[in-house]
């Protein structure tokens, strides 16, 4: 199901003209070619490429050589998205909304209905945002991509955590792929720039006796923001992409390069198992070799992080010579 249709054109119909010209690249595309595509006579196609105009799009008209995008509306929408994503499987099935409660919980009852995997939902804002353990995630309007994946991997359930390491190192890939700049990950689903963070991720499953049916991924990216727009008891521990290098991003871009370093990862991972993910993840990782503190539920543990095990649990030696498993905890450095 594809959302988000236009009104002055029918919506599979435009589908196939974005995706022609995602395909085109910056190369023109016919006339006689767009004909086809809309099923319109040659001379009616000014139809469908005005109505792309007047969504947003600048379209770049050329006698004999045809028609090309130069420019995308500024404002998110799923063609947008579509028109944005290079060399994925992923993202074929795209949800978006200007506001809703949280990606997750969309993405959860869509995985429940039969999504299939590489279903993404998007939103421009989210009301109710949600980290760990009932925290909240801050997702104002026009600033950040705020996005559910849905995949379906053949895995045992213990392996699932292995997922949001993939995840992060996903994300750290399209981060430094925009800003030159790597960033670091803070065990197990922080990424940070400068200290601060930048990305959270909160993975969720759903499960069956012992098999999983399908995990749904949430990746907040704080992109646009300055940082007026944090409030205060964020100021200090957050940031954005905007903040850390004075450019703004185009939110799409950010998307469909997490996606296409998502989808190469993880059909590697799929075939040869976890060491790719866990070489990747440790050459971002800040924590390895460095004195940390993990505060758990019951204790704080103050050692030397050594890695993650194939499990993703953090191993910490502690100054008596004693390995700790960390499954779960909040991390200083
Ligand atoms: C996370 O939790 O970092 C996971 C965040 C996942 C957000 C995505 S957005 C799309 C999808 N839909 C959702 O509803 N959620 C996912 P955690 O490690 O528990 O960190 C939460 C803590 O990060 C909060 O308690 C704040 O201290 C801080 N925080 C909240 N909003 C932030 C922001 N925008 N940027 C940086 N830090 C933030």
């Amino acid at each position: 199901m594809y959302i988000q249709g236009g009104k002055a054109m029918q919506s599979h119909i435009r589908k196939q003209l974005l995706d022609a010209f995602a395909k085109a690249g910056d190369a023109f595309i016919s006339g006689q070619s767009i004909a086809e595509i809309t099923g319109s006579s040659r001379t009616a196609i000014w139809k469908h490429i005005e109505a792309l105009r007047q969504d947003g799009y600048t379209v770049e008209a050329v006698r004999r050589k045809g028609y090309r995008i130069t420019g995308v509306p500024e404002k998110m929408s799923a063609d947008s998205i579509r028109m944005a994503l290079k060399e994925t499987t992923f993202g074929e099935h795209i949800y978006y909304y200007d506001s809703v409660d949280s990606t997750q919980k969309v993405a959860n009852e869509l995985a429940g209905n039969g999504a299939t995997e590489g279903t993404i939902v998007v939103a421009d804002q989210q009301t109710g945002g949600r980290g760990r353990l009932a925290r909240k995630w801050f997702s104002p309007q026009n600033t950040g991509v705020w996005m559910s994946l849905i995949i379906k991997p053949n895995i045992p359930i213990y392996q699932a955590p292995q997922l949001t390491l993939l995840t992060a190192v996903a994300a750290a890939k399209a981060i430094e792929e925009h800003i030159s700049v790597a960033p670091y990950i803070k065990w197990p689903n922080d990424i940070l720039l400068n200290n601060k963070k930048i990305t959270g991720i909160l993975t969720e499953m759903q499960a069956e006796a012992d098999s999983i049916h399908s995990i749904v991924i949430g990746i907040g990216i704080n992109v646009n923001q300055k940082l007026v727009d944090f409030p205060e008891e964020l100021q200090t521990i957050a940031s954005s992409l905007h903040i850390e290098t004075g450019h703004l991003f185009a939110r799409e871009e950010i998307i469909s390069s997490f996606l296409r370093h998502f989808e190469s990862i993880y059909k590697i991972y799929q075939k040869e198992g976890f060491t790719i993910v866990k070489e990747l993840w440790e050459s971002y990782a800040i924590s390895v070799g460095k004195k940390i503190t993990a505060t758990t539920i019951n204790e704080k543990i103050v050692g030397i992080a050594l890695g993650i095990t194939d499990q993703g649990v953090l191993l910490i030696k502690d100054e008596q010579g004693q390995v700790h498993s960390i499954y779960s905890a909040d991390i200083e450095i």
